[in-house]
Parts: structure tokens; C-alpha cells; sequence
């Protein structure tokens, strides 16, 4: 492994391929009245507006497929059982899910349920209780979301005595709502909604629904602190054996990996375009292929202290250690981004200058010498 080229457009595509698939894709079946705020709540609490995206793809008379590129949630909008006679619709939607979740990839199956009942009409349907309880009994589980809250009077407990099979009920309000009189109730109830859903879907949707929501980036920072720790854990294999630093190159293809899965879990564009622009901009510039030793070199440059490292011999601890910074600078960096602009997707230009502006704080003493 000494002294090679690193191909690097090879290795940035094999890691936004490798992000992609850990993502994965998580589908939520969104069911309720017409009018009860199905589509205002999928604006707001996922990126993208999702729901003024055209009409979707139909699947039954009243369920299309609502999904868009580069978001890895797929929603389904369902309605209809509003109607007296609802059973044929009841039927055609639970068929349709079961065919849907019978299917091999578990990425396309619905993994949870989102039953939407008004807390201004105060009425639960005899159909929402037995479509419920039929995704319930279907391995899906439901919460029930009781829209536009504004005041419960004793409402949501009436919901949980019809709902006892349901994971959770919650109440939301999912725009300002002004009061006559002028008060104004403001969005809540959401991110409680988002914190019982990521508990709920299955662990291989988890990365794709937090990246997905743009609510709580709390839930990005976690799943991406699991990422850091995983490529610490690659890095260090590396490392095992001791060899000069700067031959170490294999701990570039895990940090480049390590940026694509957070970039994804962030739910940030993982181009090959920005992927490039970003590792470009961060080690130093690039052209199609680049030393080893020169990327493994850009890399401990970026680190204050660390640059006396070259001359030294890598071990399992320091290139732990160089990831785990590298990393906890990057998800900081996203953080602080996503923070201050919640709509406002950062550029790769962007996040790689603030990237190399954060590394020069990571403290060198943390780490350095420990090896
Ligand atoms: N105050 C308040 N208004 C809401 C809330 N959710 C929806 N609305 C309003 O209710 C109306 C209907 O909302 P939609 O989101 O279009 O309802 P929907 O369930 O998607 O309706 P269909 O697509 O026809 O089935 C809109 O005028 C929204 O502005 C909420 O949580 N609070
Ligand atoms: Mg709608």
C-alpha cells in the first residue's frame, strides 16, 4: 500500500454509493380526512415542501406515492374513509399495503402509519379505528396525530380509548394559527412527533428519516456520531500494524466514506460534483488522482499539531483519533450550518471552508502523543 495514487474519483463515488445505501429509504402512510392537514403537516416537518409536489404517483383510487429526488422519504398520502360507505375503500388501501410490504426490499416498505383526525371536528370515524387497527395488526405501527390542536378539551384522551394499539397519539399544530383577538398559536407538537416516529420505524430507516426531517438536526447529529465512530473503528485497523504516516493512505478512503454517510445522513446533496468540491477543498486542490502521501499529508496539515506527525509511524490510537476529530468537526460544522439557515441547503464551497476554519480549533492536545 505504499507510495500508490489513490483514485480518487473512484474512491468519492464508491463512498456516496456506500452513504446512499446506509441511508437506505423509510415510507410513511399518512392517512386522514380531506382538509385535515395531512399535506401541511408533510411540508412541515420534511424538506423540500414534499407536498406540493405535483400529484404524486397513484397507487389506489385515493393513494399516490408522494416522493422526491434527493429526500429519502416517500410518502403516502391517503384519504377517502371520510365516506359512509368507506368499507371498499378500507379494503383497496389495506390491499395495496399489503402488497406493498410483502415486497422483498425493505426499503420500500411502509414503515409507519400517521392517522391525522382534527382536533376542531372532535370525531373520530369508525373507519380510522379499524384501518388502525389493521396496520396495527400488520406489524405497522401507528401513531395517531391529532391536527390542528389548538385546545384539546379532554379530546386526546378520548383518542387514546379508541386508539389503545396505537404507539403513541400526538397533538400538533402545524402552522400559526392567530386567534380571534389576535393571539397566535405557534407550530408545536412536531417535534415530538418526529422524536416518537424515529423511535418506532425499524433501525435500517432511521438514517433516512433523520435526514429527511428538517425539525430536529439533533437526530442527524446522533445517527452521524454513530458513523464517526464506525470509521474510527476502520481507521484504527489501519493503523494496527505500524507503518510511516504518511503511507498510511488507507485512512483516506474511510474519511472520504466518513463525509459522504454524514453529508447523507444530513440530508445534504451527495453528488459525485460535491463530494468532490468538498474533499477538494478541504485537503488541498485535486486533480483526477492524487499521491498518497500528499492527501494523507493535506489531511494532518489540517489539524494544528498534527502536521509533525508525517515524519512519524501511524498507530490504531492516533488514527482513531484523527477520524473521531475529523468527524466531530464535520457533523459541528453541519450543525452550525443547518442551524442558522434551516432552509437553506449549504453549498460544498461553503461547508469546506467552514470545515477548515473549524479544524484549526480541534484541540491537538486531545489526541496527540497518546499514540
Ligand atoms: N391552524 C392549523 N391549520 C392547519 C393545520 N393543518 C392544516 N391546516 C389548514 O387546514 C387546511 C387543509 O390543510 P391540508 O394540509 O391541505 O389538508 P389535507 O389533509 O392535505 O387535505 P386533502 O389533501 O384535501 O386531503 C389548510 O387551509 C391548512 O392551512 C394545523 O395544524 N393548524
Ligand atoms: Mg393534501
Amino acid at each position: 500500500m505504499t507510495m500508490k495514487d489513490i483514485p480518487l474519483a473512484q474512491t468519492i463515488k464508491s463512498a456516496i454509493d456506500d452513504a446512499l445505501k446506509e441511508r437506505g429509504e423509510a415510507n410513511v402512510l399518512v392517512v386522514g380526512k380531506t382538509g385535515v392537514g395531512k399535506s401541511t403537516l408533510v411540508n412541515t416537518v420534511f424538506s423540500g415542501r414534499m407536498a406540493d409536489t405535483g400529484q404524486g404517483r397513484p397507487v389506489t383510487q385515493e393513494m399516490r406515492k408522494i416522493s422526491k429526488s434527493g429526500i429519502p422519504v416517500s410518502i403516502y398520502d391517503t384519504k377517502g374513509l371520510e365516506v359512509k360507505d368507506y368499507r371498499p375503500i378500507l379494503e383497496q388501501t389495506l390491499r395495496a399495503v399489503g402488497e406493498i410490504n410483502a415486497g422483498a426490499d425493505p426499503n420500500k416498505h411502509i414503515h409507519v402509519a400517521w392517522l391525522c383526525i382534527g382536533e376542531d371536528s372532535a370525531r373520530v370515524e369508525e373507519a380510522e379505528v379499524e384501518l388502525a387497527r389493521a396496520l396495527h395488526e400488520r406489524q405497522i405501527p401507528v401513531i395517531v396525530v391529532i391536527t390542528k390542536a389548538i385546545a384539546d378539551n379532554g379530546f386526546k384522551a378520548v383518542v387514546e380509548g379508541f386508539f389503545p394499539f396505537a404507539r403513541n397519539v400526538v397533538r400538533v399544530n402545524s402552522e400559526p394559527k392567530v386567534l380571534d383577538g389576535g393571539l397566535v398559536i405557534p407550530v408545536h407538537g412536531v417535534e415530538n412527533l418526529v422524536d416518537v416516529t424515529m423511535e418506532v420505524i425499524p433501525d435500517g430507516q432511521k438514517n433516512a428519516f433523520a435526514a429527511a426531517q428538517r425539525i430536529k438536526i439533533q437526530h442527524k447529529v446522533d445517527r452521524s456520531r454513530a458513523v464517526v465512530l464506525a470509521a474510527a473503528g476502520s481507521a484504527a485497523t489501519v493503523g494496527a500494524v505500524p507503518i510511516p504516516f504518511a503511507d498510511a493512505i488507507g485512512i483516506i478512503p474511510v474519511q472520504i466514506g466518513m463525509l459522504a454517510s454524514i453529508t447523507a445522513i444530513f440530508g445534504l446533496d451527495v453528488s459525485t460534483g460535491f463530494l468532490t468540491t468538498l474533499v477538494g477543498g478541504t485537503f488541498t486542490s485535486i486533480s483526477g488522482t492524487m499521491g498518497g502521501r500528499a492527501l494523507v499529508g493535506g489531511l494532518l496539515k489540517l489539524i494544528p499539531g498534527a502536521g509533525s506527525l508525517i515524519g512519524g509511524t501511524i498507530s490504531a490510537t492516533v488514527a482513531g483519533a484523527i477520524t473521531t476529530a475529523f468527524g466531530e468537526a464535520y457533523i459541528a460544522v453541519l450543525k452550525g450550518l443547518l442551524s442558522a439557515h434551516p432552509d437553506h441547503a449549504p453549498s460544498a464551497v461553503e461547508i469546506s471552508e467552514a470545515f477548515k476554519e473549524k479544524l484549526k480549533s480541534v484541540s491537538p492536545g486531545k489526541w496527540i502523543g497518546r499514540g
